[in-house]
């Protein structure tokens, strides 16, 4: 029986406390754990890994601020540094997490490996996480380079179905190399993220709870006034984890509503469990959503989740099951349902529980870490024509 030797890997990803970040980051830390050589570049180092990176190796790539740049590239010096640490290591696999600019990094690095006639020339796996297609991908400012990415990729993967079918049906109509897409949903540390013990939860008076990065996409203060109208003459509480765009005009807004004594700002946070495991209900009001990983963690810890029925937040949360789904323009149902789950804490117990046994079957950490692995494996498997750089692994969803 042939014993699989060890990869050596290099994650790229943005440095964000939440979304491609964290997945990027947590997938970087099991798979070091399995006994994987793993490298992970970003212009910063990500929030997940700055505590304690274990064993994964973690290269901050700031570059060098110039009078003629208006801001810092830092994508050109994680390019450097990705195909500086390629020459002595020698990566099998540079795994980009969200398009831009991390899979043009990782491709003009394998174009240098190859020119440079380095061995392994390594494979270039890309995650599209959603806006890098469905809002900054799609801009024309960016779409042909992003096309481009998609499909020199060696194997390109999102994180939902209706990621893989928005990306195909605007970059790829016809058939063609980069419609080969395959879907790995994101997941959640399942043993991190768990319910509240026995007797701690949830909180006396009702709660809710929404974290994110407070973009105009988030619709934090659409949310907030969707919570207004739910708990009008309650002593109900709305916390609101991180910090964005949107923290101004949110704040101001919960100010006007006279609900400021039950709207709690907390910033950027690191103990994200702790904060979402008291809560009654998670919400969420994307106007899009390529899969909403925050929805999960909170399914993670037990906690029911209203959301918006928008991109990939279906295949997370099951209508009537899990949470609610509601139209992304109904604010009247948002706040009903949301309203019935505060009034009735069995309905949202036995919803949280649901929640958290589809984590268990569905989004634990090792099954999804596993089949990144299966994929680089079988990415590496497939021989690659170097004279046509491109998709090596063809895959259909
Ligand atoms: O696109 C963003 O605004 C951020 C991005 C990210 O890098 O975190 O979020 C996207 O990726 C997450 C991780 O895969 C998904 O859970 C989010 O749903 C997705 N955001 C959107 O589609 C708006």
């Amino acid at each position: 029986m042939s014993v699989e030797r060890p990869l050596k890997i290099a994650i790229l990803c943005h440095p964000t406390y939440g979304g491609s970040g964290v997945v990027a980051s947590e997938l970087a830390l099991s798979l070091a754990e399995r006994g994987h050589a793993v490298h992970l570049f970003a212009h910063r180092v990500p929030p997940r890994l700055a505590a304690s990176p274990g064993p994964v190796e973690v290269h901050a790539s700031q570059g060098l601020p110039y009078p003629l740049f208006s801001s810092t590239p830092h994508d050109l010096a994680i390019t450097s540094a990705v195909l500086s640490h390629h020459r002595t290591i020698g990566f099998d696999i540079l795994h980009a997490h969200y398009a831009l600019p991390h899979a043009m990094s990782a491709l003009v690095a394998r174009s240098a490996a190859a020119l440079e006639n380095l061995d392994p020339i390594p494979r270039v796996v890309t995650t599209l996480h959603g806006t890098d297609v469905t809002i900054v991908g799609k801009d024309p400012s960016y779409a042909p380079l992003t096309q481009y990415l998609i499909g020199a990729s060696d194997v390109a993967t999102a994180v939902s179905a209706s990621l893989a079918d928005e990306t195909r049906e605007h970059f790829c109509p016809l058939s063609s190399p980069e419609c080969a897409l395959q879907v790995i949903p994101n997941f959640v540390d399942e043993e991190r993220f768990h319910p509240a013990a026995e007797g701690t939860g949830p909180h006396p008076i009702a709660c809710a709870v929404h974290v994110s990065n407070f973009r105009p996409v988030k619709r934090v203060p659409w949310l907030i006034e969707a919570f207004a109208r739910a708990t009008a003459g309650t002593r109900s509480e709305l916390t609101l984890v991180g910090d964005g765009p949107d923290r101004a005009v949110s704040e101001d807004l919960a100010s006007r509503l006279g609900i400021s004594d039950r709207v709690r700002f907390l910033g950027m946070r690191d103990a994200l469990p702790e904060l979402l495991a008291p809560a009654n209900v998670f919400l969420l009001a994307s106007s899009e959503e390529s899969f909403g990983l925050s929805a999960l963690e909170a399914m993670a810890c037990g906690i029911p989740v209203v959301s918006t029925a928008v991109g990939g937040v279906a295949e997370v949360v099951e209508d009537g099951i899990t949470g609610h789904l509601v139209g992304v323009a109904d604010q009247e149902a948002f706040a009903l349902r949301l309203r019935e789950l505060f009034d009735d804490p069995g309905r949202a117990r036995a919803m949280g529980q649901a929640g958290r046994a589809r984590v268990l079957a569905h989004f634990s950490r090792d099954r999804i870490v596993s089949r990144y692995e299966d994929l680089y494996r079988r990415t590496l498997a497939t021989p690659r024509d170097v004279s046509a750089p491109g998709p090596a692994a063809p895959c259909t969803t």
